[in-house]
């Protein structure tokens, strides 16, 4: 009798917390693209393109305007994603060959998965190992191709055939509608390739844009005269460093032959005419320009349709009304800015990164914050909305508060950088630094250079006032806030190896074989 009535009381419980974690807890939706400019989103910033379905989310939750990243680069960005932690604790500063991230650490999916969520990524991964804490997996294998991606599963590989772009948003609708476990709120990572390099848009938009000039950003021609060695000492220029491959000049590998024969030819007559024009100088860089950015916005109208086919797929199913949107991208990227493309600075473009968020009911409708949150944050965030607690561990804090309208006073009013990458594959010194609401303060440490920049006065970072005497109390402050934040985050200059890869793809050791490997 004493025996029926205790498991009566248990399992009245045991069905009471289980009803209540499949009813009231949201479902998070987290749309990471790869390389997308805010400069390329209209909720941003409409001079050059328009993403109506991107900008859904923001018309209907948060546009933050100050996110940024701890370090500006692919798979660093999503190991901080996963665990919290910056790149030197979490043992992922850089893609070179041997990166390889560690999975038996912990990490926000695990935590999720273990406290009842279903959990899945689907698209790009990057980070080398197998995921872990993810009921499903469906990811690209390293970069991926733009066309016919061969993908991994738990359960083996797959070979897809189209665009994939497309293809990732159907396996990611698939799993939506008939994988996860329905009686569980869902963790989705829905990542896309795209906008990465070498851009290859999807056929039905390759002749978009082509009786159109795209603006070129004010700073296209910058001659880097206003800052250190390390701004003219890189490879990454829209003038010289953008390769046949990249600006279509040649066939792509990916693509099958007819898919081959329908994408050259909407390049055929401009390629002949550049060919006969004989262009240089100032005019090559500005037809570089316009053909890069031209692929870049057309493969991110491809990521626009297909977040419109999600969102849609959401109203249509109801789940809109308990599902968290998240989009962002692992960082920013230049357009032409500064004479540039690629990302890695902690100069703004590529510093900061798009972030909308819509969460009904909590989020109000076309809100948007200034405070400076992080990609370090995006894990204590999405625990706090499952109702999880946070461990100690993770180095952000969690940006729930902002998202429901609050204005957290002791909010942090400063930002630390550490990027590592160097030299290859685009030659950016190696620095770090920390943003301020008004200024930035960045160190090339490998050769000891120093820049400040008064971002009221000089919002495109063009000139550097580090040596100006009417800065000097201002570097001082700076440098002591540098150091504050490098003994808070434990950055003592050495990184953690959490274990290395035991089948690099490429001969370990440094210089151009170590980096070129897995490198952008
Ligand atoms: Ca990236």
């Amino acid at each position: 009798m004493y025996r029926f009535f205790f498991l009566a009381f248990v399992s009245f419980f045991a069905f009471c917390s289980i009803s209540l974690a499949a009813d009231d807890r949201p479902n998070i939706l987290f749309i990471f693209s790869d390389d997308h400019a805010y400069q390329a989103i209209s909720a941003y910033d409409s001079s050059r393109n328009k993403t109506p379905n991107i900008d859904r989310i923001a018309k209907e939750g948060m546009r933050f305007n100050r996110a940024f990243v701890t370090n500006s680069i692919c798979g660093p960005s999503r190991a901080v994603v996963q665990t919290g932690k910056y790149s030197h604790l979490n043992g992922f500063p850089d893609n070179a060959g041997s990166a390889w991230f560690n999975g038996a650490q912990q990490t926000a999916p695990k935590l999720l998965q273990a406290a009842g969520y279903s959990t899945a990524v689907v698209g790009k991964w990057h980070l080398n190992s197998d995921p872990v804490g993810f009921d499903y997996w469906h990811i690209l294998i390293g970069q991926g191709p733009y066309y016919n991606p061969r993908m991994k599963t738990g359960d083996g590989f797959v070979e897809h055939q189209g665009y994939t772009t497309d293809i990732i948003t159907d396996v990611t609708l698939d799993w939506l509608k008939n994988k996860r476990d329905k009686n569980k709120p869902f963790f989705l990572m829905y990542q896309h390739k795209a906008p990465h390099r070498q851009w290859e848009p999807a056929l039905r938009l390759v002749d978009k844009y082509k009786d159109v000039t795209i603006p070129e950003p004010e700073t296209l021609f910058d001659d880097y005269s206003g800052r250190e060695l390390p701004a003219r000492d890189q490879a990454m220029t829209v003038a010289n460093h953008l390769t046949p491959l990249d600006l279509k000049l040649i066939p792509q590998p990916d693509q099958n032959a007819e898919q081959r024969e329908t994408f050259m030819k909407a390049y055929e007559d401009e390629n002949k005419k550049l060919e006969e024009s004989k262009l240089e100088g100032r005019e090559r860089t500005k037809w570089n320009y316009q053909r890069f950015v031209k692929d870049y916005l057309r493969c991110v109208d491809a990521v626009d349709e297909n977040v419109g086919r999600v969102l849609d797929y959401l109203d249509e199913s109801g789940l809109v009304k308990n599902t968290v949107v998240i989009y962002t991208s692992d960082q920013g990227w230049y357009l032409g800015e500064h004479g540039w493309y690629d990302k890695r600075w902690m100069y703004e473009e590529s510093f900061r990164t798009p972030l909308l968020i819509r969460w009904p009911g909590k989020v109000k409708a076309g809100s948007t914050s200034d405070k400076m949150v992080m990609n370090l944050d995006f894990a204590e965030t999405i625990l706090d909305i499952a109702g999880l607690p946070i461990p100690a561990e993770m180095q952000g804090r969690s940006f729930k508060a902002i998202l429901e309208g609050q204005n957290p006073a002791d909010w942090r009013k400063s930002v630390y950088y550490h990027y590592y990458e160097f030299p290859l594959p685009h030659h950016v010194h190696p620095h770090y630094g920390v943003r301020t609401e008004r200024y930035k303060l960045i160190h090339y440490y490998d050769i000891d250079a120093w820049e400040l920049f008064d971002l009221d006065k000089d919002p495109h970072e063009m000139k550097s006032v580090y040596k100006d005497p009417a800065y000097s109390s201002v570097v001082a402050e700076l440098k002591a806030e540098l150091k504050r934040l490098m003994e808070k985050y434990k950055d003592d200059g050495t990184t953690v190896v959490q274990y290395e890869n035991p089948n690099p793809p490429m001969p370990k050791g440094k210089g151009k074989a170590k980096a070129k490997a897995n490198a952008d």
